[in-house]
Parts: structure tokens; sequence; C-alpha cells
């Protein structure tokens, strides 16, 4: 099928689609965490302990294929949010504030609030730094408390007081290692984590009463760097599984690839070096257990409340991980690691739950699947797909995925294939089912050429240039406004 039947098709489904729970709204509890890569147990990864997230993927549908459409954490989240890929918004980066460059921007909260929902939030849903979660955005929000106030810029966290370092920092024994890249255990009780604050505060809100529908988001930080969690949960990891790196992967890869995964390589190096590996890659399993335990906090606290049947839960990560693969720290980057990220939705009106739906599918399709599931008009501007289908059908076709990193640079997915071209020409396909660590690259075989111009067909056309980055502006957070430079 090509692109413009299979839209048709898509389009005729939407239409013949009832809405799923009948009269009245349902609310949404969206939760998300931070550079969460597939080292999940319902997954499929063995090694790692995530009960609570395995829980949710039983009791509701668990896209087991699922993409970001940016690897690197504020261009996921405002592609997510605004609903339009980077290469539309020209929103490719960390330094880039979307609110003064896309002023006409409806994103996901702004939607319910105009549509008669009550709109809360907790934590890091859009980025973390000051300027890109305008309160307008909101009805009430808890602003994040960060666990890491002592090395961070204060023009970024004007809310969080500056505090000295404790002793013992930086706890990974890493000497000039980027502060933010630290691990270990902090000397406070787990409730007084940033996170586990964002879960008490939302917990509170189920608590209260409603008379709208509502939608809450919680954004958790773990398990992004710095990685530190209470003793229990690195203590769940006595023996870690490690990473499969063969130290000749680059081999075949062509310049973009290698520069993106040349980014911060001295952080690799040192870990290697220093003898840290291990040990940084439990402080990640046990960040995934300290959020997964946040999540079961969470959906406890949904589950003892007024709203326990009449709610939809989402939750997702903006992107992956590396550990090391393709001698790679962090994300940004076209692979697997990068961009697959758990995205889980349970609730009223899923069919078949716990059966997963392995088709490819993108956290852009999250934006047009809320609009349906609550019946709130369906935005046109939305570039992904709505997942009701899928999420009524575990055999539901569903078209193929695209990520974006910086202008450009597109991966093109499917269940079986992954297609990267950069802008410089360089490409990249490799085979997902009998590849799946992406070792070796097929792009150059012409046995290929047919299946690289299909899979090319799905890329964007357009590449919006890069919006300007914030040294572009003067940023007052008191009124929350942007003067151009
Ligand atoms: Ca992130």
């Amino acid at each position: 099928m090509n692109r413009r039947a299979f839209l048709k098709t898509v389009a005729g489904s939407l239409a013949a689609s009832a809405s799923l729970h009948g009269g009245q709204r349902p609310n949404v509890l969206f939760v998300s965490v931070d550079d969460m890569n597939d080292w999940v147990g319902c997954l499929g990864y063995q090694g790692v302990r995530t009960p609570n997230i395995d829980r949710l993927a039983r009791r509701g549908v668990l896209f087991s294929n699922a993409h970001c459409a940016a690897p690197l954490c504020n261009p996921s989240r405002t592609a997510l949010l605004t609903g339009m890929r980077p290469s539309t918004t020209g929103v490719y980066n960390n330094e880039q504030w979307w609110r003064p460059a896309l002023p006409g921007a409806v994103t996901l909260p702004m939607h319910f609030k105009q549509n008669g929902y009550h709109v809360a939030g907790a934590g890091k849903v859009f980025h973390h730094v000051a300027g890109f979660n305008p309160p307008d955005q909101w009805h009430e929000f808890q602003l994040q408390i960060f666990d890491d106030p002592w090395y961070r810029r204060v023009e970024w966290y004007p809310w969080v007081k500056k505090i000295p370092a404790p002793p013992g920092h930086p706890f990974n024994g890493l000497e000039n290692f980027p502060g933010e890249f630290d691990w270990g255990v902090l000397d406070k009780p787990e409730a007084e984590y940033g996170d586990a604050k964002a879960v008490d505060w939302a917990s509170g809100f189920l608590e209260r009463r409603h008379k709208q529908p509502f939608f809450l988001a919680v954004g958790l930080w773990h398990p992004h760097i710095p990685m530190f969690a209470p003793k229990s949960y690195f203590d769940l990891y006595p023996e870690v599984r490690m990473p499969v790196a063969p130290e000749d992967d680059l081999n075949d890869i062509p310049r973009v690839g290698q520069e993106l995964a040349a980014f911060r390589r001295e952080e690799h190096r040192r870990i290697v070096a220093e003898g840290k590996w291990k040990e940084a890659v439990r402080a990640y399993l046990a960040s995934i257990s300290f959020a997964d335990a946040l999540l079961g906090r969470m959906l406890a606290a949904l589950d003892r409340s007024a709203y326990a049947r009449n709610t939809i839960v989402v939750f997702w990560s903006d992107n992956g991980w590396h550990l090391g693969e393709k001698q790679h720290w962090h994300k940004s980057t076209l692979w697997e690691r990068s961009t697959h990220v758990p995205l889980i939705i349970a609730g009223p009106g899923i069919r078949a739950p716990g059966a997963p739906r392995r088709q490819t599918v993108s956290l852009l399709d999250v934006y047009p699947t809320l609009c349906e599931l609550c019946g709130l008009p369906m935005r046109k501007e939305l570039e992904g797909e709505t997942l009701s289908p899928l999420l009524r059908d575990p055999k539901a076709r569903h078209r193929p995925v695209i990520s974006t990193h910086e202008p450009g640079n597109h991966a093109a997915l499917t269940e079986r294939w992954r297609y990267i071209r950069y802008h410089d020409g360089g490409e990249e396909l490799y085979d997902r089912v009998n590849d799946p660590n992406e070792w070796k690259n097929l792009a150059a075989d012409p046995q290929y050429e047919s299946l690289k111009k299909e899979l090319a067909q799905w890329m964007p056309k357009n590449n919006a240039r890069p919006v300007p980055e914030r040294t572009a502006y003067d940023f007052d957070f008191a009124s929350h406004t942007w003067r151009r430079k």
C-alpha cells in the first residue's frame, strides 16, 4: 500500500470509530520518565526489576515497538506535546525554547484546558529548564524539586535554592567529570527525593474532589543522570547484566553516525578506563527500579481514588539511553538504544489488555490518541496517527514511524527494518529482527535498493530550519516573557 492509500484507510477507520467510553469524558493520568530505554521487564529485558511497569502493561496495552520523534529531551517532549515533528517546528535541541518560536502552538495540556478539563502537572513534563514550561499551560503546577542544585546553574532553576554540595560528592569518584553525570545514594529518606515529592503532590491531587474531568501530568526525572536513588534500589542489583558492545561496531557506520556516536566520547572512555562501567550500569538499573516504584505509588494512589475506573493512564519515556553500546553514553543517536522507549496506555475501553502491540508506533501518536479517547476535537496540525485502532485490535495496521535528530537526519522504522539517512546522504540499514543490536549495516547491499526507496518515502520532505536558541533572547522568569535581543 502506498502512503496516500494508507492514510486514506487510516482516515476511514478514524471516522468509523465510535467513542470508546460512552458519555462521560475520562480523566487522564499522564506519567513520563526520562531517558528510560527498553531495559524494562515487559519489553523482554532480563536483569531489571520493573514490577509496576509490567503490571500496568498487563492491565493495559504495551506498545512494544514505540519510538520517540526525536532522541533528546526537549525536541522529543516538544514533539509529543505540540504533536508536530522537529522537522516541522524547527525545535531540534535542548537550547531552543519552543514558546517564542511557536507562539500559536496549542500543546496537549492547553488543548485539554481549552476543552473543559482541569489541567494539572508536577515534575519534568516539558523540558526541565526555566522557560520551557509556561505557567499558562496549567491550572496548577508543582515545579520540580531537583536533587542536584549544588552544581546546577541558578538561572536554569530560579525556583530551586542553591545549596552546598553534600560531603562525598561526586559520589561516583570520577574527579573532573561532568557534574550531572554522577550516581550514588543521597543521604536523605526516599520521600525527600524530588521525584517522590512530585508523586506525593499528584497523589494529593487525586484525593481531592474534582467537578470537571482532569488531565494530570507527572514527569519523573529518573532514570536520567545524575542517577541518585535510595540504597534499597542499588541493593536490587548485586550482579548486573552488561551490554554487549563490540569495539568494531562503528566500522561500517557513515560519517554523521560516527560523529553522533562520538559526542561526549570522553565520558565513555573514562568510565571504561577507570573501571566504572559496571557501577554505572548498576546505577542506571537502580534508577529505573526507583522510577518503577514511584509509578507504582502513583498507580496505587489512582486505584484508591474516586477516579480509578474512569481514568486513562499513559506511561512513556522521552527517549532511550546508551550504556556504552556503539562506544556511546547518552542519547542523541538514531539507533535502537536512543529511539526505543516504553509506551503503555491503560484504562477504560481497551480491548485485549495484556496483549502487546508490536507494530511500530511513535510518541507523536499520543496527542491524537488522547484527543480521540477523550472526545476532544482533533487538531489539524497533528502529525501523529491515532492509536485507537490498535487499542481495540492487536492486529490493526499502523504506518512506519520516523525519528529525527538534528536537521535532515532521519530514521524510518518498520517492525523489520531501521533505515537511517543523514543530511549528507550517509545511510544505514538494519534488519531489526535478525540483528536486534544493529551491528551489521546493510545499506550498501544492492539488493536493498528498492526497500530503502520505499522506507525513504516516509521521511519528511521538509526539514525546517532550526529556530533561534536561548542566546537569541532575554527571558524574564517572573513574567514569563521573551524578548529578541
Ligand atoms: Ca530525556
